[in-house]
């Protein structure tokens, strides 16, 4: 017996049924942090430190009660006082610790992990304000600082602090906590987040996420990724690096001498992942400190950190793989940098003339990727495709340096949290219908003897319209957004970037704006909705976002149209709102421009809560394809392969895409004057002239397939039976994409931990 009453009482002198829902929820956070406080940590020999910049945990009541047992519990006390664990949750800031996929995959990791009984704790950074708040005003993305340290948290303040040595200071840091439970499971994993006890958030200006960059002491924590567009910019970030990861490395080293280790034997205590390559700078930064404070010489130190650093590359976008002037380094830290200028030396002694493989460019250019590379021993991509890409493309002359160090591991999510806890309705079919062994193995296989079983069919037809509903009303309570509830959902949620392509989807909503114009009717209302922040500094990137709310609102506003058409752009996404997007959605939009998606995991979670997939040849879409079956998934597009040669011969001309007849009209409409009403000219032009001339991530080359794959899937939705039963196939298909699969994956072949 949990005895909620006897806690309320305790706490607030009223029972459950007179709190408010921040009320209840302070007493299930206490109570919950009280039983994890008690669970001992795990004792194995070998401890993985999982090191990201990103850990986007999201809420984290429902999933902490669900792995400690108590979920059932709960949610019956909850009921008998007249309310439920979802509209307590309502009270619950979510940590703003991450941004987009990267951050995510770190976060079900830590689930899994925890889960398999794996020693292995997250390490990052404690932001105050995240990743920026994102409104719209004016039809145009707003920033604001996410405050969500107001608000009761998870974590736990630590009496651990390190010293940290930049060039023209030295920084204490403070450690908090946050405890990470597996499911069903007895002891504790923990992510760890650094910080500073004298950041400000006083110096950022009043209505804006600006603030002084050179102010380090007072600005080291406040932002995730803080705009890295001017030198200062820069610095910070180097700055931001370097004490993440000085902090986990001497973490690390301490834990393993209290463990048992010599140092000379650190590998078989300590393993490093690095989720890409925000935390590369833990390489020279464990040579520093094996050989100045624990005696070490420089050849073995070496060798040490070569036997515990691990490398995950998500990304073969070149931008995206991070490179800093030497001078940056030099100034921040310039022990860093001197040891960076040894690392590079010894490259250059053994691959001598292989510039591809440098670590230093003849710029003095710093190539992060590079020092992960040579200096871990492991590398893997995120998907098996990207991983042959990186293998015979991006990466291939380390590849042909090091074929050993090259692995796969497909992305995986975690079934506790895209299932279990934000699908409970289909987690209970699920249940009735196949038992709960899928609980402990994700082997969901056995659902697939539901095929033609109608009445299952026709429950699960149910419990998607219930998730309809209950989306419907969060979208009306939290934003007085009002959608059919019996349209058809068909969803787009990611990072706002040109490569995933959310304006070919706005290139479709113009084609069907005008087909029902047209008196082209949809059988069934559709109601199509975006959801994700652009970068600050991604001009493009905003100027898509403006022309998808320019478009919402001319459609609203259009009553020849608003009764079939819906487009709505939910403000920011993150993952509270993804828990009531995925389990309602018809539609997975997975529309990557083939080769530049490394792998994508919100196409996993939509498989797993039974929408169907359109889809490009791309990542783990490939993946999803094969186990799913073709006739149940909706593929479309050029493939890598030709994109991959597009580029190599520099052969994509947009202009002659644009030509084609029914293409000119949709992007054409971008720049006229019924859009205009509702857009801001300089960005729709800005936007017009980029598609038209530059197009670097070929929105126009897969169009005319994509209306035609689109349309084939509204009427294809008219059967609903059939539909719903492809749906099951898709549940039942997604246990390969469970994280514990992933997890396992890296354990055998990388981390090698006990459980
Ligand atoms: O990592 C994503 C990939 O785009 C996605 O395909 C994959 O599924 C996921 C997990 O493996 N990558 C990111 O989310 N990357 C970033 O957000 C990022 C942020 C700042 C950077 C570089 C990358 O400097």
């Amino acid at each position: 017996m949990l005895n909620l009453n006897e806690r309320a009482q305790a706490q607030f002198e009223k029972p459950i049924s007179e709190l408010s829902n921040a009320e209840i929820y302070k007493v299930l956070l206490d109570l919950v942090q009280e039983k994890t406080n008690a669970m001992p940590a795990n004792q194995g020999k070998r401890k993985l430190y999982y090191i990201s910049a990103e850990f986007l945990i999201g809420k984290l009541l429902s999933n902490n009660l669900l792995n400690l047992g108590l979920y059932d519990e709960v949610a019956a006390e909850l009921k008998a006082n007249g309310t439920s664990l979802a509209e307590v949750e309502e009270a619950e800031a979510e940590p703003s610790l991450g941004n987009g996929g990267l951050g995510r995959l770190a976060a079900c990791f830590l689930d899994s992990i925890a889960t398999l009984g794996l020693n292995g704790d997250g390490v990052g950074l404690n932001y105050h304000f995240g990743l920026f708040r994102q409104y719209f005003e004016n039809n145009e993305q707003s920033y604001e600082p996410d405050e969500w340290l107001d608000h009761p948290t998870w974590l736990n303040k630590s009496d651990i602090s390190y010293q940290v040595p930049f060039g023209k200071f030295t920084l204490n840091s403070t450690l908090y906590e946050i405890n990470v439970p597996g499911y069903n499971q007895g002891t504790i994993n923990k992510l760890r987040l650094f910080d500073l006890d004298s950041v400000n958030p006083e110096i950022i200006e009043e209505g804006s996420i600006d603030f002084d960059k050179t102010d380090i002491k007072e600005n080291l924590t406040l932002f995730l990724y803080p705009d890295d567009s001017d030198r200062n910019g820069n610095l910070l970030r180097i700055y931001q690096q370097y004490f993440m990861v000085s902090n986990a490395a001497q973490l690390a080293i301490q834990e393993a001498i209290e463990r048992g280790s010599n140092i000379h034997d650190l590998a078989d205590y300590v393993v490093i992942q690095i989720n890409d390559t925000h935390p590369t700078f833990v390489i020279p930064e464990l040579i520093r400190l094996l050989t100045t404070v624990h005696g070490i010489d420089f050849d073995e130190a070496v060798e040490i950190t070569q036997n515990v650093v691990a490398f995950t590359n998500h990304t073969i976008l070149a931008e995206a793989l991070e490179k800093w002037p030497l001078s940056d380094i030099h100034e921040v830290v310039p022990e860093i940098a001197e040891i960076i200028v040894a690392l590079d030396e010894r490259v250059d002694a053994a691959f001598p003339g292989n510039a591809a493989v440098a670590i230093i460019d003849k710029r003095d250019t710093v190539h992060m990727a590079s020092i992960a590379i040579h200096y871990g021993f492991s590398i893997n991509g995120v998907a098996a495709l990207h991983t042959e890409i990186l293998k015979n493309n991006e990466l291939n002359h380390f590849y042909e340096i090091y074929p050993e160090k090259f692995s796969n591991k497909t992305n995986g999510i975690t079934f506790r949290r895209w299932l279990m806890a934000s699908n409970p309705e289909l987690s209970q079919f699920i249940d009735d219908r196949i038992g709960t062994r899928w609980h402990e193995d994700a082997d969901l296989t056995d659902l697939l003897a539901f095929e033609n079983d109608e009445e299952a069919l026709l429950d699960l037809l149910r419990i998607k319209e219930n998730n309809k509903e209950a989306l419907a009303d969060h979208l009306h309570r939290t934003r007085g957004i009002v959608i059919d509830r019996h349209s058809i959902i068909d969803v787009q949620i990611k990072r706002i970037h040109e490569y995933k392509r959310q304006q070919m989807l706005a290139l479709y909503i113009i084609y069907k704006y005008h087909q029902i114009k047209a008196g082209h009717i949809p059988a069934t209302p559709i109601t199509i909705i975006f959801g994700g922040k652009a970068a600050p500094a991604y001009t493009i990137a905003k100027d898509i976002i403006h022309l998808i709310l320019a478009l919402s609102e001319l459609i609203e506003n259009d009553l020849d149209v608003a009764p079939y058409l819906k487009v709505v752009f939910v403000d920011n996404y993150n993952v509270s709102e993804a828990e009531y997007l995925i389990p309602a959605a018809n539609i997975s939009e997975q529309i990557s421009l083939a080769s530049k998606e490394a792998s994508g995991t919100g196409n996993m979670k939509f498989m797993l809560n039974g929408a169907l997939t359109i889809m490009t040849w791309d990542g783990a879409n490939v993946e999803i394809a094969e186990h799913v079956g073709e006739e149940n998934i909706y593929p479309f597009g050029k493939s890598s392969e030709e994109i991959v040669d597009l580029y190599a011969n520099n052969a994509y001309d947009p202009q002659y895409y644009y030509k084609q007849e029914r293409i000119k009209p949709l992007v054409d409409f971008i720049i006229s004057d019924e859009l205009a009403a509702y857009g801001i000219p300089e960005r729709l032009h800005r936007l017009y002239k980029d598609i038209t001339n530059k197009d670097y991530f070929m929105a126009l080359i897969d169009l005319e397939e994509f209306i035609d794959v689109k349309e084939k899937v509204y009427s294809e939705y008219e059967d609903r039976l059939d539909w719903t039963r492809r749906s099951l196939i898709n549940i039942a298909n997604a246990g390969f994409f469970s994280a514990d699969r992933t997890i396992e994956e890296y354990n055998k072949d990388i981390w090698h931990l006990e459980n």
